[in-house]
């Protein structure tokens, strides 16, 4: 399905990438307007965006700006995005409502992969994706990231499903849905914060080319959807899952007293964790924000020769 030109601006320097075959790398923007506070979420971006420069991509971070798909932001839009108070979350239910009015918002893993499949963009760095939450036999609560995953064909690489969600029903639904779920260099999936869980790894692979080559099997194959790689966090930068643990399950009861649904939940929870951790839980996500980068980089480097 071509999508009209005009409904979506694809920045310069990611337009002549495309076209010259050279590597572009894919960032969402929920992660800046609802995943961290300012003036951390700007700072990230910008670091982030540096990271896939220096590894020789060029980075596409991709938002809606008063009703138009960015594919790339300027940096004044990018700064001026992070300081927006009032923007909305966008994911595949809404993206073409905020377009049709005219409206702004950071984009999901979910709707960001949306906008990079319509610009031929085929890697996408992110910290964590959305999934089951925990308790989603009664609150059915189950991100829409991982129905996209399924039908939309970007390399998404994070650094494991996040630990206020329920991993091994989150692996459960992708391995249905039939996404693989590729750890990368470890033979357990890692857990965000942490770097393991105690999933096993549903497939291993230790090198960005090996990504690559299994991506491009895919293609020839013509079987459809994304993959997800889960990439541990650095080891210094890690904190331990029991630590961790005892954040997550106040956070929850606290999402639960105040009546937290839909999805105001991922947000409310992360904003939770980061006070209760006092910052830590944040400086952990920016670390594993830029590993995850850095590897993406490498991904479309891999998949442009
Ligand atoms: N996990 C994070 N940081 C985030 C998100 C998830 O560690 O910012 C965001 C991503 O944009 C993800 C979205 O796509 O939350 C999932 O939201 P939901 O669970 O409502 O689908
Ligand atoms: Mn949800």
């Amino acid at each position: 399905m071509p999508v009209p030109e005009d409904l979506m601006d694809v920045h310069a320097p990611v337009a002549e990438a495309l076209k010259a075959g050279r590597p572009v790398v894919a960032l969402e923007s929920t992660i800046i307007t609802h995943g961290m506070p300012f003036p951390q979420n700007e700072a990230m971006a910008a670091e982030v965006e540096a990271i896939i420069e220096a590894e020789g991509a060029v980075p596409a971070t991709i938002a809606v700006i008063d009703g138009r798909l960015k594919v790339g932001l300027a940096t004044e839009a990018r700064m001026k995005l992070a300081q927006t108070t009032d923007a909305l979350k966008l994911s595949r239910a809404d993206l073409a409502f905020a377009m049709a009015q005219g409206l702004t918002g950071g984009t999901t893993v979910a709707a960001t992969m949306i906008g990079a499949r319509m610009a031929g963009i085929r890697v996408f760095a992110t910290g964590g994706i959305g999934g089951v939450h925990k308790g989603a036999e009664t609150s059915f609560d189950i991100s829409a990231d991982l129905d996209e995953l399924a039908r939309t064909p970007v390399i998404v690489v994070s650094a494991g499903p996040k630990a206020i969600l329920d991993i091994p029903k989150t692996l459960e639904v992708l391995e249905t849905r039939g996404v693989p779920v590729v750890a990368y260099g470890s033979d357990v999936v890692p857990a965000f914060w942490s770097r393991r869980s105690t999933a096993p790894a549903p497939l291993r692979l230790d090198t960005a080319e090996g990504i690559a080559d299994f991506q491009r099997m895919r293609d020839r194959l013509g079987i459809g959807g994304g993959m997800l790689i889960a990439n541990p966090v650095p080891k210094a930068d890690e904190i331990a899952a029991d630590v961790m643990e005892g954040f997550i399950a106040q956070a929850q009861a606290d999402a639960q007293g105040a009546g937290v649904a839909g999805k105001a939940v991922t947000p409310y929870l992360l904003g939770r964790i980061l006070e209760l951790s006092g910052g830590r839980s944040l400086q952990t996500n920016i670390a594993l924000v830029k590993n995850n980068a850095r590897l993406a980089a490498r991904i479309a480097a891999s998949l442009s020769v």
